[in-house]
């Protein structure tokens, strides 16, 4: 058997000197390779609906926030971050061509997001205009490999069996988050201040968001690399039946 290839999402900079270009931070590929995957990267471009049809998993990386008329609401505050409609459009292609054939789907932090406003659900525009939590709790100034709070994870949560534990420490580089869930999910993890961390939805083989970053912990700390191992084995078991299905 092959390894599973996993299609990574793209950030979009449109202000680069040459032209617009997509890309990815390293460490996302680094822990797609000790797990035992192949990244491919997909633009935001409409064709990359196409090249997910040769794909096991869709991982769904970090980035900016998304424009939330895709959830129903105006922007609020004054703390919106670099919206790129481009990657808002293409991702959510993404999402809805993956869940459709139940291909395993992990999202990190605006991936997670972005899972949410595809089922429906809503975000908090900003942690600290809406729930008065201090933003630097949640965006953090340290470093990318940081812990800077703690996260509690759901006793029966597919999260929770897939590390191992029940409290994690975590690096924070969101000012917005998951509010309203969608229909059929289920939280897997909040810090203590109340912010949902992470999500699943037991409705698909593998379906899980994350609010922090395991892709910049993964190198050292193992409960980080096996949330990559948890999402890669499943995307090796949808390799698998999808061959047996084509005979
Ligand atoms: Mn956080």
């Amino acid at each position: 058997m092959s390894k599973p290839l996993i299609a990574v999402s793209t950030s979009r900079d449109d202000k680069f000197s040459a032209g617009a270009r997509d890309f990815v931070r390293a460490v996302y590929v680094d822990a797609l390779d000790r797990a035992g995957a192949l990244a491919v990267l997909l633009p935001n471009h409409p064709t990359a609906e196409e090249a997910l049809a040769y794909c096991h998993g869709l991982l769904l990386t970090g980035g900016g926030d998304y424009d939330p008329a895709r959830y129903g609401q105006e922007p609020q505050g004054t703390h919106m971050a670099s919206v790129n409609p481009a990657r808002d459009e293409a991702e959510q292609r993404l999402i809805a061509a993956a869940l459709n054939r139940d291909m395993p789907v992990f999202g990190i932090c605006r991936g997670m997001q972005g899972l949410a406003i595809a089922g429906g659900g809503t975000l908090v525009q900003d942690v600290e205009d809406r729930m008065g939590i201090p933003r630097h709790r949640h965006a953090q100034q340290e470093g990318r490999s940081d812990r800077t709070h703690r996260v509690r994870l759901e006793a029966d949560s597919a999260l929770a069996r897939l590390v191992g534990a029940r409290d994690l420490e975590v690096n924070s580089f969101h000012h917005q988050a998951v509010d309203q869930l969608p229909s059929g999910y289920r939280l897997s993890a909040r810090s203590d201040d109340g912010v949902v961390e992470a999500f699943e939805d037991p409705g698909h083989s593998f379906v899980v968001g994350v609010q922090w970053h395991p892709e910049d912990l993964a190198a050292t700390d193992r409960s980080a690399q096996q949330l990559f191992q948890g999402f890669v084995d499943a995307a090796r078991a949808y390799q698998e039946s999808s061959q047996f299905m084509r005979g």
